[in-house]
Formats: structure tokens, sequence, C-alpha cells
């Protein structure tokens, strides 16, 4: 049995109910910031509190000076991990965001290449210079752009890869997971069904037989 290969994007509310028949069925929860804005921090906490889920993920996609950052996490510190852009740099940013979240024992993820279509992938070497210096936890890349997915995969075998922009946004399920990607992250195709437990254990079973089948294809 393949191991659990979602994200469950929580943007909006998902009741308790609902998220503790999905905890087993997803590899991970990422909040994000119109989620927090609805309910308040408080209520967040709880319910993160509430659910057992391996990996929670704190998506504000973070851009700014490392003392700000800081001031951010620092109040979010029930999570695992964090989002923030690579695009700002290292030195006064990302260095000390990522020291920080050392300290905490905390992870940090990169913005490599987003899933929209106006995003410029002009700044990708800059990018992967940001990364290979930040060596963060894992990076975010498009499901919308599997060459990249591969190409990422090889560049940086140690770095995992979540990979949003899967249903609603156009790529099928399973197709970043083919290209190298670790997860897919998906929302608004799971938690606008009118059942989302069982639209989350279809996913998941198309994900599967996807990557039986693309399995020699998965980039080493
Ligand atoms: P949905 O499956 O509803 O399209 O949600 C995708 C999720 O992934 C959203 O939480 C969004 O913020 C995030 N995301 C994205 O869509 N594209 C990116 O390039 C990076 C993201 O984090």
């Amino acid at each position: 049995m393949l191991k659990n290969r979602v994200i469950l994007a929580m943007d909006k509310y998902i009741p308790l109910e609902i998220l503790s028949e999905i905890e087993s069925e997803v590899y991970g929860l990422k909040i994000g910031l119109p989620l927090v804005l609805d309910l308040g921090l408080e209520k967040v906490r709880n319910l993160v509190k509430e659910v057992n889920i391996e990996e929670i993920i704190v998506d504000f996609k973070l851009a700014d000076i490392g003392y700000v950052m800081k001031s951010v996490v620092e109040k979010m510190l029930f999570a695992d991990s964090f989002i923030a852009h690579s695009f700002i740099g290292v030195k006064g940013s990302l260095d000390e965001l990522k020291s920080y979240l050392d300290e905490k024992e905390k992870g940090l993820y990169l913005v490599a290449s987003m899933s929209h279509s106006g995003w410029n992938n002009s700044f990708l070497s800059y990018i992967k210079e940001v990364i290979k210096e930040i060596n963060p936890k894992g990076i975010v890349i498009g499901a919308t752009k599997t060459d990249l997915i591969s190409s990422f995969k090889r560049e940086f075998p140690s770095i995992k890869i979540i990979s949003p922009g899967v249903g609603v946004q156009g790529a099928s399920y399973g197709d970043a997971i083919c290209a190298g990607a670790d997860f897919e992250i998906i929302g608004r195709s799971i938690y606008t069904a009118k059942d989302p437990v069982n639209q989350l254990k279809s996913i998941n079973k198309i994900i599967e037989d996807r990557v039986m089948n693309c399995k020699g294809r998965v980039p080493k």
C-alpha cells in the first residue's frame, strides 16, 4: 500500500468531524492565511491540536526581513514547518529565519516555482542559488510544471518536493508524483466536494494507480 501522498490545503474551515475521518488518508495539513483570518489564530491552534496528522505546514508564503518573519512564526510554533518565498534572498532574511527554525526544530519550505501561468521563471537560477545556500527541508513547485519538478529532483535529490496545482488548477492527480514530487497539495477539490472524505479516498486511489504505472519513470 502506497503511503499517503496528499497534503490537504486548508484555506477554508473543515469541521473537526471531517478532519478526524481524513487524518489517516493524508500525509499533511497545510494551513492557509484565509483560514487563519476566518477563524483566528486561537481556533486554528485548537483545531490542529485535535488532529493526528504527520506534518502541519503553515503557508503564509513569508517574504520579509528576518526579524518580521521570525515574529510571525514564533506565534505559530504549534506547526511543524513553514513556507517562505525564496526570491527574498538570504542575508538578513532567510538566513535568520532558517537558523531560528533550526533552533526550534521546525522545517522550512521554499517556493521554487508557482503553479499559476503568470509565474515568471526567469529568476530560476537565482532561486536555485538561494535553495542551495539555505538547504531547506523542502521546496514548492507547481504540479503544472512537471519538467521543472524532475529537474529539481535530479539537482536536489535530498530536498522534499511538495506540489500544488492539482485538481481545480488543472494538473491531474499523480502527475507531480510521477515527475518526482514527494507530495501533492490539494485543497478545493477536496474541501468543496459534497463528501470530502470519499472524494479524498477516490483521489488517493487514482494517485496510487497512476504511480504504479509511472514508477519506472520517477527520477531517482
Ligand atoms: P487548490 O487545490 O484549492 O487549488 O489549492 C492549492 C493550494 O496550494 C493553495 O493553498 C495555494 O495557496 C497553494 N499554492 C498554489 O496553489 N500554487 C503555488 O504555486 C503555491 C502554493 O502554495
